[in-house]
């Protein structure tokens, strides 16, 4: 059954038509992010970083498409898979790379690790072990922004697992019924860590569950960033008008294991090397943009070098900074 106000819907504005700065954007944040997560990989698995790391590479153009409509007075909830969000949200490399080191020049001096990472200057609230513990932090923001009188928006991302929460349900029926300005970001990805997502989950897409809260929703290819940024740009619209909340589901793919060690039983290498070749978002963009004429080679280099300079300063703040003392233990916790 399909409900009548939840589209799937793809880019409709020609690339020619896009302003070179919003393609730079694309382009920066997606490789941004791919770079940041590959050195935390191979870090990871040298032994230099402890705890526990989720990647989302592969799904970049999800955060990138959607935080090109946002501004730092927006806010966005994030995931366990944050680093992604946080990036896109404009948070500081080097303080997030010392975080995920636990060094005490991190974003919570080294005791918090990946999924603690926030900073509220850029409107990122936090990243989220919990899952689905992001919609009513979000719901709340949102109800601030509205009583506050604000046209600022909030977002929750949220994984195909994370839907079927009962907080979701929670919160998408008071951001309803109060009009909150709120964003569901769904990131279908195939699977909540072992679990091949139709196995869980009883709708094929998500996002027709908007339709029991009275939400419109839209469908589009995760892993083109054009049709992310159009999607969440059309909901945002609507949302900053004072229509209450709306849902955006990107369909996209984990090309990673849940996390970095995950042994991956669940499904074949073929399946994960098909979408690696055919659905890469970074290659889809550089595709598009070539076939188009309007981001050249050169200007593409360019970006990957300032970014390579960009993370590997990152990495050597991180690699240098000093662990925070045992004194400082219990300092800022709530224990
Ligand atoms: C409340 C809660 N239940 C279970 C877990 C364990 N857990 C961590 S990630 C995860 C799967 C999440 O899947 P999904 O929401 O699809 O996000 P993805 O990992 O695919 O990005 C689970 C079950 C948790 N962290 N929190
Ligand atoms: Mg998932």
């Amino acid at each position: 059954m399909e409900a009548p106000n939840i589209v799937k819907m793809s880019a409709e504005v020609p690339v020619e038509k896009y302003e070179k700065e919003r393609l730079a954007f694309f382009y920066e944040t997606m490789f941004k992010i791919r770079k940041f997560e590959r050195t935390v990989e191979e870090k990871f698995l040298g032994g230099e970083i402890p705890g526990f790391v989720h990647l989302y590479i592969g799904e970049e153009a999800v955060a990138t498409g959607v935080m090109a409509n946002l501004t730092a007075k927006d806010y966005i909830e994030s995931t366990h898979r944050g680093h992604g969000h946080t990036i896109a949200k404009g948070a500081d490399l080097n303080r997030m790379m010392a975080e995920i080191y636990g060094k005490k020049t991190g974003y919570c001096q080294g005791k918090g690790g990946s999924m603690h990472i926030a900073d509220f200057s850029v409107g990122m609230l936090g990243a989220n072990g919990v899952v689905g513990g992001g919609y009513n932090l979000a719901a709340g923001a949102a109800l601030a922004q509205k009583l506050q009188g604000k046209k600022d928006i909030s977002v929750v991302f949220f994984g195909d697992g994370a839907s079927n929460r009962g907080t979701f349900h929670e919160a998408a029926n008071m951001a309803s019924v109060w009009k909150l300005p709120l964003l569901f970001v769904c990131e279908m990805n195939e699977y909540a860590s072992t679990t091949p997502y139709r196995t869980a989950t009883a709708v094929a897409d998500i996002a027709q569950r908007a339709y029991g809260y009275d939400m419109p929703g839209i469908i589009v290819d995760g892993n083109d960033v054009f049709s992310v940024y159009e999607g969440a740009k059309k909901l945002i619209e609507h949302i900053r008008a004072g229509n209450g909340p709306a849902f955006l589901e990107c369909k996209t793919y984990r090309v990673k294991g849940h996390f970095v060690g995950d042994p991956e039983k669940y499904r074949t290498r073929e399946e994960v090397q098909k979408n690696i070749d055919e659905r890469d978002p970074i290659m889809f963009f550089e595709w598009k943009v070539t076939q188009a004429g309007v981001y050249g080679q050169e200007e593409m280099n360019a970006v990957q070098a300032k970014v390579d300079a960009m993370i590997a300063s990152a990495l050597k703040f991180a690699q240098e900074s000093p662990e925070p003392a045992a004194s400082e233990l219990f300092t800022d916790l709530y224990v």
